[in-house]
């Protein structure tokens, strides 16, 4: 029989994590409030990374809490096949009401891998009922992260996330992705690299447009350490997918909900996709819901045919969850009574020039940012890629900030709800950590 401690680290077997290295020395988290985490040994962390890109309005937060208590003792669970209940549509008017216009539908998952495979499959059905069932293909970019499910994965373009899982989804293909070594220092997007988006021209021409399903791309990229869209790339990508009956899908998983300072990158960038999966911001972290936005033209292309049928045979048992939903509206209200969207455009500029102020510091060799997003990448160490940005994390968080890293790349996303002052700490204890390592 196994007895195991009430504390043995053994039985959970960590996502994205050492976990033989994590183990020998964990680092854990009990309690947050706002801006800060407190750690197993007392000490405050300033989260520099809104926990992981999703607490948007900060850590427990009143009216998200008290909406989570409420809803969950009024009632728990409720079916959403053919069945509904009120608030599950309530948050969805809500969400249409900042999408882009013509946004103007949500389908519910439990996060960004579910709204991913959610759009995929929309995306097929939607040419399918439209009497093009041969436009099977999909489209997506070297480096693009759209979580960890098969079809995420499968258009996605991280290799260590891929290589080890067999053969994915066929007829998949990559275009280039945006990051150019002339680009280096970009403060916001980049000058250069918007003819990358003609890569999707040759990949129509190689295939036919009559092929292709859809096209999906993050209008910035996340997971893989911030990548900025060039000025008039997403623009083209609009252009050249909208002359051939393509799809456009933003996966707004982290640009979604007020990241950029607008409520969507597709408003941001002034670009209207076809499809966005959100996730992370919806709910403020706090219980897991996603949600992918249909255009009524898709949506209305499925309302046909006999009414008693179902129109898409797609969805989750946790599809509008009630206690997610309850948490979706109270993070909405936070997000619009504290105008954290506007805050979040206002801090930006200050946020971009504490972060280029770090171009003097210890192996540096890149900076770039968007929005409340920025990235630091360093010179990795000979021989030992990754271990200098982790050596970094490590050494920041014992010094009292949250960062996260990828590859050798720092990548920081504070809560929106950061003070200048909390900027300055953030930035300034990153200084010297760079500076004092190897
Ligand atoms: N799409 C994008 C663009 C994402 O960034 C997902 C989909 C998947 O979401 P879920 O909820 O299934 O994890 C993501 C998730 C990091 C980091 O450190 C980024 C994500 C998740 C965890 C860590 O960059 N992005």
């Amino acid at each position: 029989m196994n007895v195991h401690q009430p504390n043995d680290l053994s039985a959970f077997w960590m996502p994205f994590t050492a976990n033989r290295q994590f183990k020998q020395n964990p680092r854990m988290l009990v309690g947050a409030k706002d801006m800060h985490y407190t750690t197993s040994d007392g000490r405050e962390v300033l989260d520099g990374t809104a926990g992981l890109w999703c607490c948007n309005a900060g850590h427990c937060r009143p009216k998200i809490t008290e909406a989570v208590q409420r809803q969950v003792a009024e009632m728990d669970y409720a079916p959403a096949f053919q069945m509904g209940h009120p608030i599950a549509f309530e948050l969805a008017n809500r969400l249409v009401d900042i999408a882009p216009e013509g946004m103007d539908h949500v389908f519910y998952t439990n996060s960004g891998s579910e709204s991913v495979e959610t759009a995929l499959k929309i995306a097929l059905a939607y040419h399918r009922a439209r009497g093009e069932g041969q436009r099977t293909r999909l489209i997506g970019r070297e480096r693009g992260y759209h979580g960890v499910n098969f079809g995420g994965i499968s258009v996605g373009g991280i290799v260590n996330n891929r290589k080890v899982f067999g053969s994915l989804l066929t007829g998949v293909d990559h275009m280039p992705h945006t990051h150019l070594a002339e680009n280096a220092w970009s403060k916001g997007q980049p000058e250069h690299g918007a003819n990358l988006a003609d890569e999707l021209e040759r990949i129509v021409t190689l295939h036919g447009a009559e092929t292709i399903a859809a096209v999906i791309v993050e209008p910035v990229a996340g997971s893989t350490g911030v990548l900025v869209p060039p000025k008039g790339y997403l623009e083209k990508l609009r252009e050249i997918t909208r002359k051939h009956g393509i799809l456009l899908i933003f996966d707004e998983v982290i640009t979604g909900f007020g990241r950029l300072g607008s409520a969507f990158a597709a408003q941001h960038y002034g670009v209207q996709p076809d499809l966005m999966t959100t996730a992370k911001g919806l709910t403020n972290g706090v219980i897991p819901m996603g949600a992918v936005f249909a255009s009524g033209a898709i949506h209305d292309a499925f309302m046909q045919g006999p009414e008693h049928l179902i129109e898409l045979f797609h969805g989750y048992t946790y599809s509008g969850n009630p206690i997610a939903a309850a948490a979706g509206i109270a993070t909405l209200d936070t997000y619009r009574e504290e105008g954290l969207f506007e805050r979040a455009a206002e801090l930006a500029p200050y946020w971009e020039e504490g972060l280029h102020a770090l171009k003097d510091a210890r192996h540096v060799i890149d900076i770039r940012n968007e929005g409340l997003i920025g990235a630091v990448e360093l010179e990795p160490i000979e021989g030992a890629p990754t271990k200098r940005a982790f050596a970094a994390f490590l050494a920041a968080y014992e010094k009292g900030i949250l960062i996260r890293t990828t590859g050798d790349i720092i990548a920081m996303s504070p809560p929106l709800i950061i003070e200048k002052a909390q900027i300055d700490e953030l930035l300034g204890k990153l200084r010297d950590v760079l500076d004092a390592l190897e």
